[in-house]
């Protein structure tokens, strides 16, 4: 039977929401991260801060010299993390077949909804109503026979995009001279591997002789299939990436356990953003450490979900003393393992070891808000409760 996906995406999810609530903003480039003058990342800007070349990820300092007039805005994960509960909201009314990618975007099989609801296309139309109603915001929304036909669809026509793409034959035919990146399973180390290899183009990788494709291994049949439009990939709760984790090597190897929670608190912010933008939470936390020899140990610790700053760094602070040997090390990290969809009941530690590490935190993000620029590191109650 023939599947009816949707895929739908905020139109510069965090951005639009800061112009909803400050109609200054509008008509201007509208640039959120951290401020110019810090070290830091764009977290996203607005269509017309794009025109000048600002992306996501780029460094502010970089986005600054290329839109010195934008209005530099910080994150306030607070209100994006409200919306997005309004959007997942919205969606669940027409299935439970859904699957959240990100806080602003997700899938969903509509197949067995349409007697109920009507087709996927007015079902699609309908929820980029709902959002606008209900959040004050755009969405783009694609209908697709596949998964990867859903969310080529809903990039199509950005922002506040409507397209539909029905079956392979119409997919392959859009996607036949675009770049390979288009196509599911091509990120970035693979596109390069391609590039390398000359295919640039998905015609490129159809028309490419077998044997230029042995390199690529079991991916390459993978790839072609995708290549042909064909996308089985079911939508899916379950969580697809096995792991998030982030690690940091030393310029000066180091036996400075202050120097190294210092490190950790930076790592436990940035497992922990991921984790709030994918919405999930993990079971276990790996502390990896590097030493100077080029020996390396990794200790985890499993216990009740967590996602928070101040969660995360506590485990693998705990997993670094308990651990500790005096021998310098050269590269420290931590993984977000066993990654679940479900929240199960907080951990708590005692009270006695909560003042502690509350001390020893505070004092060490007010360190890094002075290296970083204050967006850069935020605590689990500063991302739950107010804006930095
Ligand atoms: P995206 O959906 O990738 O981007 P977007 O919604 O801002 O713009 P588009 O119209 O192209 O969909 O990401 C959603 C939000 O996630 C984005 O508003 C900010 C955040 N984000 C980051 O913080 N860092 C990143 O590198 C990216 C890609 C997104
Ligand atoms: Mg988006």
């Amino acid at each position: 039977m023939k599947r009816k996906i949707i895929h739908m995406d905020m139109d510069a999810f965090f951005a639009a929401i800061e112009e909803r609530d400050n109609p200054e903003l509008r008509g201007k480039p509208v640039i959120i991260g951290t401020l110019p003058g810090s070290r830091g990342v764009v977290s996203t800007c607005n269509y017309i801060a794009r025109k000048y070349g600002v992306h996501s990820a780029m460094s502010t300092t970089e986005a600054y010299r290329l839109c010195p007039n934008g209005v530099f805005v910080p994150s306030n994960m607070k209100k994006y993390k409200e919306a997005s509960d309004i959007i997942h909201k919205i969606m669940s009314k027409y299935t439970d077949q859904i699957e959240f990618v990100a806080l602003d975007e997700g899938y969903m099989d509509v197949t067995g909804s349409e007697l109920l609801f009507g087709n996927a296309e007015k079902i699609a139309k309908e929820i980029q109503g709902r959002v606008f109603e209900q959040v004050g915001t755009t969405c783009s929304v694609g209908v697709g026979y596949c998964k990867m036909a859903a969310k080529f669809a809903s990039e199509e026509k950005k922002p506040n995009g409507f397209f539909v793409v029905e079956d392979a034959e119409k997919f392959q035919k859009l996607i036949i001279d675009r770049p390979v990146g288009i196509l599911y399973g091509a990120g970035k180390k693979m596109q390069e591997k391609l590039n390398a290899i000359g295919i640039f183009t998905v015609k490129d990788l159809l028309n490419a002789p077998e044997y230029r494709l042995k390199g690529l291994g079991n991916m390459a049949q993978e790839l072609l299939l995708y290549a042909k439009g064909v996308d089985n990939r079911p939508v899916s709760k379950e969580v697809k990436s096995k792991s998030i984790g982030k690690e940091t090597t030393f310029q000066k190897d180091t036996n400075d356990i202050e120097f190294l929670k210092n490190a950790l608190i930076r790592l436990a912010s940035e497992v922990s953003y991921q984790l709030e933008m994918a919405d999930i939470w993990c079971k276990t936390v790996t502390l990896k450490i590097k030493y100077h020899d080029m020996k390396s140990i990794t200790r985890a610790s499993t216990r009740k979900t967590v996602r928070s700053v101040r969660d995360i760094y506590k485990i693998a602070v705990d997993l670094l003393v308990g651990n500790w040997s005096q021998k310098k090390v050269r590269l420290i990290g931590i993984t977000a393992n066993n990654l679940t969809k479900e929240e199960c009941e907080q951990i708590s530690f005692s009270n006695e070891e909560r003042r502690e590490s509350d001390k020893k935190l505070d004092k060490a993000v007010q360190d890094l808000h002075k290296k970083y620029g204050k967006n850069i590191i935020k605590t689990a109650k500063e991302i739950s409760t107010k804006k930095v």
